[in-house]
């Protein structure tokens, strides 16, 4: 990246919200402080290999302080920077019971919610593998002037005004989607700041990945049997025998599905009869990057983001990724209805 040529994502976004003259510059100053929080747990997850040497989470450091779980301390950050934003009316998290509502005059005038999963895949963290912060950014529809309430963090997928994640990798990015299309940003350290670096992303119509945890084949239904079979067969026109990769942190197999193509899945099984990930804040948010930028998400047979939700940390199956490799997929499988 020439320094000439360094777009911020702070500059970035105010250029796209001045696309409509009616935008007010709420958002952008929602995803500036998911920005900013993604800085700050960066900065801890970098720190994560030396707590052996330094004091283990959960013992006491040398200021006396005890140490806090990776995954709290994310929560802990995202939850005060989004109080401090204006314009954000409450917060919903894999680690809360419930949603948050911000008891103050600012917050209960703010027009936003925010729902996340504030450090997924951590247990990847032991072994120095990607792991990733999602979030999902919803217009409130409930009554401006009074705390937010459960209905604003229960609307479907295809109600959202921003969604996306920040992966800490080999290197730290923000990768967001709007309306108006998917951006990724990638942290320059020495100036602390994301900057444009991957313009327009798109997921490729076809791929040749495919993604899950096959160790769980024993407890799938046939039809993702045969689909398994399918990816594994040898085709040489489509590409087949397709290769199969499977880091286990979401944002990290999303991130590569999203730039090289292919389809990551996590279905439904015996054990599991409503698949293990999280409608609100892992699957919606996902599903509505990957849409914006070609790719296609369903829960079976149906759209993830047309999903009616009803609990707050209800699951959903998910096949999302490449649109071709998705509309392949449902031809075999089949979800009639995920509820709760
Ligand atoms: P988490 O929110 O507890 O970290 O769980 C979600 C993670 C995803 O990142 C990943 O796709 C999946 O769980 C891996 O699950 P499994 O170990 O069952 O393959
Ligand atoms: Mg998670």
């Amino acid at each position: 990246m020439s320094q000439s040529k360094l777009i911020t994502m702070d500059e970035f976004t105010i250029q796209e919200t001045r696309k409509f003259p009616q935008a007010t510059g709420d958002l952008s100053a929602i995803l500036r402080d998911i920005g900013l929080a993604g800085k700050i747990i960066n900065k801890q997850v970098r720190k994560a290999g030396l707590v052996d040497i330094l004091g283990k989470h959960g013992a006491t450091n040398v200021q006396g302080e005890e140490q806090m779980k990776l995954d709290i301390f994310a929560n802990e950050t995202l939850i005060n920077i989004l109080k401090n934003c204006t314009e954000c009316a409450g917060i919903a998290s894999e680690e809360n019971d419930n949603h948050l509502s911000y008891e103050d005059t600012f917050s209960a005038n703010s027009k936003y919610v925010v729902l996340f999963d504030p450090l997924d895949g951590s247990s990847n963290i032991d072994v120095n593998a990607p792991i990733g912060t999602i979030f999902a950014i919803y217009r409130r529809v409930s009554e401006l002037g009074k705390p937010c309430t459960e209905a604003d963090f229960l609307q479907p997928g295809n109600k959202l005004m921003a969604a996306g994640y920040v992966i800490y990798g080999s290197s730290t990015m923000m990768v967001y989607a709007t309306r108006l299309g998917v951006n990724g940003f990638t942290l320059e350290p020495s100036i602390g700041e994301f900057c444009l670096s991957h313009p327009n992303m798109k997921c490729p119509e076809n791929g040749k990945i495919y993604s899950l945890n096959q160790g769980n084949s024993v407890k799938f239904d046939d039809g993702m049997l045969n689909y398994l079979t399918y990816c594994m067969e040898s085709n040489k026109e489509e590409g087949r025998p397709y290769s199969q990769r499977y880091i286990g942190s979401m944002v990290a197999d999303m991130h590569r599905t999203l730039i090289k193509g292919g389809i990551f899945i996590y279905p439904a099984d015996k054990s599991s009869p409503k698949g293990k990930l999280r409608l609100q804040y892992e699957c919606n948010p996902m599903a509505f990057l990957i849409e914006a930028a070609g790719g296609k998400a369903v829960c079976g047979t149906s759209n993830i983001l047309d999903i009616i939700p009803t609990e707050l940390h209800q699951r959903t199956p998910i096949f999302i990724g490449s649109k071709n490799m998705v509309n392949k997929v449902m031809e075999f499988v089949k979800v009639k209805e995920v509820v709760g």
